[in-house]
């Protein structure tokens, strides 16, 4: 019996990552009755019979379960963005921070093509990275072509199961190919049809890199907001969260009441109006979709 983590899932077989190299294994066929499917990140008890097959008889606790990608204890989301083609999209980047609040997942925002980007758009990426800093997210700038700042925001990867997530085209299969020339993954693709690039690969893996495992994952055009309560919202915004208890009213939703601290904030400069704003869109939309049920 040795442990390992399941680095990938293919045609049935799993493919366990342990003390001695990778080995292709089998699910105990108990698992189907008791309806334990291993995922993609597991750490899992598995029975060599040679030194690359096997059988994985038991699934340690997981820490958490993505369901899109498939991948179990995940610590940190990396979320892409271009500067340009596509354009830096605040909004998303703020959709994409409220799921991973949510999740209790760690995230990590890289905005690519630098080069490719005017002076001026630059000058607003600045602006925007200053205001995710300031939260404590970390935040990089960098050229998949020049590769620059790529090693800094890789060092993140150290340690930990990172999911790469944003659209199609933003760079995040160049992002890992810059990193590490031998992955070869496949880039190119711009087409937004279904939400996906054409070439993106359908299996989940998980690759070693700078230290930790890294997923690369197809991208997709949009992102809905599942079952949260809008009074949740202002949890997982946390320059909002740590003004809760000074708002006058238990229960504030920070748009109208009196006495809140959120909007005097707001009103100092000290949370940023395009937060602010998505906070209030987000809301409305998920008010609506109460509504709808
Ligand atoms: N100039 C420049 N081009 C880039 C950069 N990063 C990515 N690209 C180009 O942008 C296109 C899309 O890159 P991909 O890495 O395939 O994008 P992706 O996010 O993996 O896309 P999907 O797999 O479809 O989700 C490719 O043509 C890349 O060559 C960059 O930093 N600078
Ligand atoms: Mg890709
Ligand atoms: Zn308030």
């Amino acid at each position: 019996m040795a442990e390992g983590r399941i680095i990938k899932a293919l045609s049935g077989f799993y493919y366990v990552s342990g003390p001695e190299g990778t080995v292709q294994c089998k699910g105990r066929g108990v698992f189907r009755n008791k309806k334990i499917k291993p995922l993609v990140g597991d750490q899992v008890v598995y029975k060599a019979d040679n030194y690359k097959e096997g059988t994985v008889t038991e699934v340690k606790k997981r820490k958490n379960e993505l369901i899109r990608p498939p991948i179990a204890n995940v610590d940190q989301a990396l979320l892409v963005f271009s500067a340009v083609e596509p354009a830096f999209s605040p909004l998303l980047l703020d959709r994409f921070l409220v799921h991973v609040e949510e999740s209790d997942i760690d995230p990590l925002i890289v905005v690519t093509k630098e080069d490719l980007a005017s002076e001026e758009v630059m000058k607003e990426v600045a602006r925007y990275k200053a205001i995710y800093q300031k939260l404590g997210y970390p935040f990089y700038v960098v050229s998949n072509t020049s590769n620059k700042g790529l090693e800094e925001a890789a060092l993140h990867f150290k340690d930990r199961i990172t999911v790469i997530a944003g659209q199609s085209g933003v760079g995040k299969s160049s992002f890992l190919n810059a990193l590490v020339p031998e992955l070869n993954l496949e880039t190119g693709a711009i087409s937004t049809h279904l939400g996906r690039g054409k070439h993106t690969t359908r299996h989940v893996e998980l690759i070693s890199l700078y230290e930790g495992l890294v997923a690369d994952t197809p991208g997709f055009s949009s992102l809905d907001f599942q079952e949260m309560d809008e009074s949740e919202l202002s949890l997982y915004f946390p320059e909002m969260r740590e003004r809760l208890p000074d708002c006058k009213f238990r229960g504030c939703t920070h748009r109208k009441e009196p006495g809140c601290a959120v909007k005097e904030a707001l009103e100092q400069g000290e949370i940023s109006e395009s937060r602010y704003n998505h906070y209030l869109q987000f809301y409305q939309e998920l008010s609506e979709q109460q509504r709808r049920y």
